[in-house]
């Protein structure tokens, strides 16, 4: 089981490489990597898990993030309306598209390896197409899928994609964001988690 002292942390030199591509079909390690990364996103997400391990609830992980220079990641978010989970594990993505408008957190994004004060509003695009091979964490399938997202989401796999670019949120802290729309939370239904 992850932990968070297995999550390397800006000045790392991993987190500023490249990541390489993954061999398809997935090995047998590189699939319990996979599953333990998304493992950690559900049990950060656990209120009990959370208190008892120190856990950030988390949207996203990226294997860079475990010091493994891969080119896959996990995501587990719900929508801004609270509407639709967008669960995937990632191989090999490459967007090949995206809107020209742009959108952003207006809480401004954080990560999971930079240290918890820092935080600041980061342009993202409001739309991305991407190809990507979808993975079956149950049976080590993958699936070679264009993957079409928008808004909230979109925001989290940009932010996750980075990471396999050995880029960082704080590289694309902005001052001001005119003319720009924030993605908007339906609050509403947001019921008591407490960091968005
Ligand atoms: C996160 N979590 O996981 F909308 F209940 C952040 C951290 C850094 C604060 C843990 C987060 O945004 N949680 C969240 C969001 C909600 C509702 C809720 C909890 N990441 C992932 C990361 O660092 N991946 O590399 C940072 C996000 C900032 C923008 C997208 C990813
Ligand atoms: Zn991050």
């Amino acid at each position: 089981m992850l932990l968070n002292k297995d999550i390397i942390v800006d000045g790392h030199p991993t987190l500023r490489l490249k990541a390489s591509d993954v061999e398809l079909p997935l090995s047998t390690e590189t699939l319990n990597i996979l599953r333990s990364m998304m493992e950690y996103i559900e049990n950060s997400q656990d209120d009990l898990l959370a208190e008892k391990y120190g856990f950030r609830p988390s949207v996203g992980l990226a294997a860079p993030q475990i010091n493994k220079s891969l080119k896959m990641f996990c995501m587990k978010t719900l929508d801004e309306n609270f509407d639709i989970l967008h669960q995937y594990t990632v191989v090999n993505p490459k967007i090949i598209s995206y809107s020209e408008v742009l959108t952003y957190l207006p809480g401004g994004e954080g990560c999971l390896s930079v240290p918890q004060e820092t935080t600041g509003l980061v342009k993202r695009h409001r739309k991305i197409k991407a190809r990507v091979y979808l993975v079956n964490l149950k049976t080590g399938e993958t699936k070679e899928i264009i993957l079409r997202l928008s808004g909230y989401p979109a925001i989290v796999f940009q932010h996750e994609y980075d990471h396999l670019m050995g880029i960082l949120f704080i590289d694309k802290i902005d001052k001001l964001l005119p003319n720009i729309e924030p993605i908007h939370f339906n609050y509403d239904e947001y019921d008591e988690q407490e960091k968005l």
